[in-house]
């Protein structure tokens, strides 16, 4: 057995079954390993931002690590925006990065690079393998690395000649790592603040977002009279019918101070105190009140959903009669195309346990609030505002979890970073609905502009955040890349689009012109 035969199926032993691959030359032994497991499935992507956007949408549904393979830094390169979002996910995943053999880094041919140098900054673990009798054990010690809930970044740098030298036997099923458990003060702190009489909120997010915190989190705010929040912008929030709700902080600075303007205490439970996006001349980072008093009752890494119940027994809170949210349709809009007619028919025609995407930007701003009361679906979100993750994550989550339908809502201009992954989406026949929100321009930057207080709105300066001339076609870039596409100009025909993707299975885009 080489070196990549054996790293392989120590990876599949170990749980990881799926790997999201644009490889080159010094990556052929790993290719080769991987055509001949039975274990590892492979899937090409055209942009090694596809590749960890996909991986990363793969963990947020499975809570386990997807592989993506990539050549050498170059490769890496391209995958950092969407590893950046994966990390700021605390996605689990593993990068295997090729390299040059061990003997030839020193001539410094074209492709070498730092790769150690560009892996750090996205990741949590990086190794550089220094044999192939090594690899079997550096890809379990990857595996244990991505494995720290809610999930860690590992990067193993695997030189050519480590995966075609002769190795050893692969290694077994390792042991993941236990989830540290929050203290006894921390709860305490949290029951005591909670009873002290002062207004106060629980601040939400990662490993407290199951359906089971936000039940328990329910019944910590109906004994306490606390509301419940979570961060802006989660990696998966269970929601809709049956499921206990959660208030969502604003994107906007003054959304979001004004949401908790009256607390006097804030309690974090995996996420840490919010601040604002960016900062903004003349005004505060951080959302909560001056003199507020924060606590965190468990860390990202810490069992979220035990502290919870741990504070609901404290509080002795168990018999609240949950919450659950009640199944509430807004029917479906006629006559003109627009962010909320497009809104309501997302809510009004979501299939039971669909997974929703959200990269909608400005356009896509009213799905969120207008599918509260819609069918039961998770909700994941752009973690590290790094534009360009939606199609590939939904990828990932599609590749998860087959038999869900897979919703994408998604900005033009951020759906142009990687637009490649409709053609995974159409080879792998993934069951993907892509709502393309093309009002041709990047709006966002557009009211930003104004908000920084700069000055001009000259043709010019508009020009940088404008996406016409030429227009896009999205309907001739789907059907380019095997993806059938429709376009929408009315809301009637955008209902109608939408009700047959919903009702078919496999990848289907329908571009919606909104101003
Ligand atoms: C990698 C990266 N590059 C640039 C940006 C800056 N940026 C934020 S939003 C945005 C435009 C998004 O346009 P679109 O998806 O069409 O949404 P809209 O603003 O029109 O609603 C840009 C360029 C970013 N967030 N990430």
């Amino acid at each position: 057995m080489n070196g990549a035969e054996s790293m392989l199926q120590t990876l599949t032993n170990n749980g990881v079954e799926v790997c999201f691959t644009n490889p080159g030359t010094s990556e052929m032994h790993m290719v080769d390993a991987m055509g001949r497991s039975e274990g590892m499935r492979a899937i090409l992507c055209l942009f090694e931002g596809v590749c960890s956007g996909a991986a990363d949408g793969y963990a947020r549904m499975l809570a386990k690590p997807a592989c993506t393979l990539l050549h050498l830094g170059p490769g890496l390169s391209n995958a950092s925006a969407n590893l950046h979002n994966a990390r700021k996910a605390n996605s689990a995943l593993i990068n295997l990065i090729g390299d040059h053999a061990t003997y030839h880094k020193k001539y410094d041919a074209p492709l070498n690079s730092d790769v150690i140098g560009l892996s750090q900054p996205v990741s949590h673990w990086v190794r550089t393998a220094k044999d192939a009798p090594g690899l079997p054990s550096d890809a379990a010690d990857a595996v244990v690395a991505a494995n720290v809930r809610p999930g860690q970044i590992a990067t193993l740098i695997v030189p050519a000649d480590c995966a075609w030298d002769e190795s050893v036997e692969p290694e077994a099923a390792r042991d993941m790592p236990a989830i540290p458990k929050v203290s006894d003060a921390a709860v305490k702190t949290a029951g005591e603040m909670l009873s002290n009489g002062k207004s106060s909120i629980l601040l939400m997010s990662n490993m407290a977002l199951s359906e089971r915190g936000l039940q328990l989190a329910d019944q910590i705010a109906q004994a306490s009279g606390a509301r419940v929040f979570c961060d802006t912008f989660v990696a998966t929030l269970p929601r809709g019918e049956g499921r206990c709700s959660i208030e969502r902080l604003g994107y906007f600075a003054e959304q979001a101070t004004k949401q908790i303007e009256d607390a006097e205490q804030l309690i974090m439970v995996g996420t840490k105190a919010p601040v604002s996006f960016f900062a903004y001349p003349g005004k505060v980072s951080e959302f909560y009140p001056a003199g507020s008093t924060l606590h965190t009752l468990a860390q990202v890494a810490e069992d979220a959903e035990d502290a919870l119940q741990k504070l609901v027994d404290e509080l002795d809170a168990g018999n609240f009669e949950l919450r659950k949210q009640l199944l509430q349709k807004p029917g479906l809009a006629t006559g003109e195309l627009n962010p909320k007619s497009i809104a309501g028919a997302v809510a009004e025609l979501m299939p039971a346990d669909a997974i929703v995407v959200d990269e909608g930007g400005t356009a896509g701003s009213m799905s969120f609030p207008f599918s509260q009361s819609a069918k039961p679906h998770d909700w994941l979100t752009i973690t590290g505002g790094s534009i360009g993750y939606g199609l590939p994550t939904a990828i990932g989550a599609a590749v998860a979890c087959p038999e869900r339908k897979v919703i994408c809502v998604h900005g033009d201009g951020g759906a142009m970073y990687t637009i490649q992954s409709l053609w995974t989406m159409a080879r792998e026949n993934l069951d993907i609905c892509i709502v393309i929100l093309a009002n041709r321009k990047y709006q966002i930057l557009q009211l930003e502009l104004s908000r920084v207080g700069a000055q001009s709105m000259n043709q010019k300066t508009l020009a940088m955040m404008d996406l016409s001339n030429p227009d896009l076609d999205f309907v001739k870039m789907s059907e380019a890349m095997g993806v059938k596409a429709d376009r929408a100009s009315t809301a009637d025909e955008f209902n109608t689009l939408y009700l047959q993707a919903m009702n078919e299975t496999g990848p289907r885009l329908i571009e919606a012109l909104v101003d």
